[in-house]
């Protein structure tokens, strides 16, 4: 007889992402990013006020085991790195095969995907939008906006987070701010 969890409801502010009861509270701030932005300079300037990038509310505890699921709110500060956006650190599931779904809450963000053989998809995030990350890709959120961006996020509970293959490469390419637009250019860390 399985052990059966007992069903629950998690309030989510829609508006700001907020959990109220938020099992728990991640915060990253730029020193957690240390390296991951493309202008070298730009990030050390900046690194003395170490501003808070993003927090993510994670709304359950549930077990980490295949057929359970997991969901959180994050929220992405504006601002930028030199004239590059604000981002998550970016991972892949450690176990690829675990697709997400996330959905745009408030603001304005970009969905940056990789592919395992480096291909490069992005997605426009606003509150409605709801964008499948299918199995094996790469995914990061940026803020293109001035305002907060927000957005919710469902997940195999045994997905897990494979940061070490972003955090020693990055994404093959980044999102800058070029003419007042956000634009993506060729990563110039990006080694293969
Ligand atoms: C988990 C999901 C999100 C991110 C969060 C922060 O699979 O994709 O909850 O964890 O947006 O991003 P990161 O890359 O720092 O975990
Ligand atoms: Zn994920």
């Amino acid at each position: 007889m399985p052990n059966y969890m007992s069903p629950f409801t998690t309030m989510i502010n829609l508006s700001n992402g907020l959990i109220p009861i938020a099992a728990v509270v991640q915060k990253r701030y730029l020193h957690d990013l240390e390296g991951m932005f493309a202008d070298s300079t730009a990030e050390d300037a900046l690194m003395i006020n170490n501003p808070l990038l993003y927090e993510v509310q994670e709304a359950t505890q549930n077990p980490m085991e295949e057929g359970q699921l997991r969901y959180s709110t994050t929220t992405i500060y504006p601002g930028k790195v030199g004239d590059e956006y604000y981002f998550t650190k970016g991972h892949y599931h450690a176990i690829g095969s675990r697709a997400e779904l996330y959905m745009g809450l408030a603001g304005e963000g970009y969905l940056l995907l990789m592919s395992p053989e480096n291909e490069i998809n992005v997605q426009r995030m606003t509150p409605g939008a709801m964008s499948y990350i299918p199995p094996y890709w790469a995914h990061r959120t940026i803020n293109i906006g001035k305002d907060n961006f927000v957005f919710f996020a469902c997940y195999p509970a045994d997905a897990g987070y494979d940061y070490a293959s972003i955090a020693d490469k990055g994404f093959a390419q980044i999102v800058v701010e070029r003419g007042g637009k956000p634009t993506l250019i060729e990563n110039p860390k990006w080694e293969k």
